[in-house]
């Protein structure tokens, strides 16, 4: 049976995702490495790996009941990853509900046998990819605040010159 790489993301709204963009362009002149595309700018709560289409088809199903509160999220700084050669945007530590989401996320998705991963949740949006220095510029001087109020589920295609993404599912926002 074949399997679908997925994952659980916050998805930014077209506005939010052009000034993640023009946080990318800015950045780009001191980082050198490649601008991801603004319309596949997210960030990643939960990895999950290649899934047997059983499992994504439940986890697809199940995905609109799994509300989350509506909160708001302040990305004010630039950070590398070295190793992955990764600029992102992000907040300098995950925020209390931003960290509790991804907990109780993890927590419902090990009723479907799937287990977080060993390393801390540090929440961020890749901006460049095979950056060429270490050190992240200065941040643009406001800070991006991003109000969510759901969770989506995304498949990631392996196609030429990188991934597709196709979001297949999403929660649905609480009512106020
Ligand atoms: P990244 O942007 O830091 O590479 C889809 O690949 C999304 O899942 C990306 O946001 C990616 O983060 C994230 N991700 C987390 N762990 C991953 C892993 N082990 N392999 C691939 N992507 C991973």
């Amino acid at each position: 049976m074949s399997a679908i790489r997925l994952f659980f993301a916050l998805w930014p709204s077209p506005p939010l995702a052009a000034s993640l963009g023009e946080w990318a362009q800015a950045a780009r002149p001191h980082c050198g490495g490649r601008v991801m595309r603004t319309e596949t700018l997210h960030l990643t709560l939960a990895f999950l790996g290649p899934v047997e289409a059983q499992l994504a088809d439940a986890l697809a199903a199940a995905t609109p009941d799994r509300c989350v509160p509506p909160g708001e999220l302040e990305l004010d700084r630039y950070g590398v990853f070295k190793r992955q050669r990764i600029l992102w945007a992000g907040p300098r530590e995950a925020p209390a509900p931003l960290q509790a989401m991804h907990d109780g996320l993890w927590h419902w998705l090990a009723d479907y046998g799937l287990a977080a991963p060993p390393q801390p949740f540090r929440p961020h949006v890749t901006l460049l990819r095979n950056i060429e220095r270490d050190d992240p510029p200065p941040p643009p001087p406001d800070p991006l605040i991003w109000r969510y109020d759901r969770l989506v589920l995304v498949a990631s295609e392996s196609q030429t010159g990188g991934s597709r993404y196709r979001i297949v599912a999403q929660s649905r926002p609480l009512s106020p």
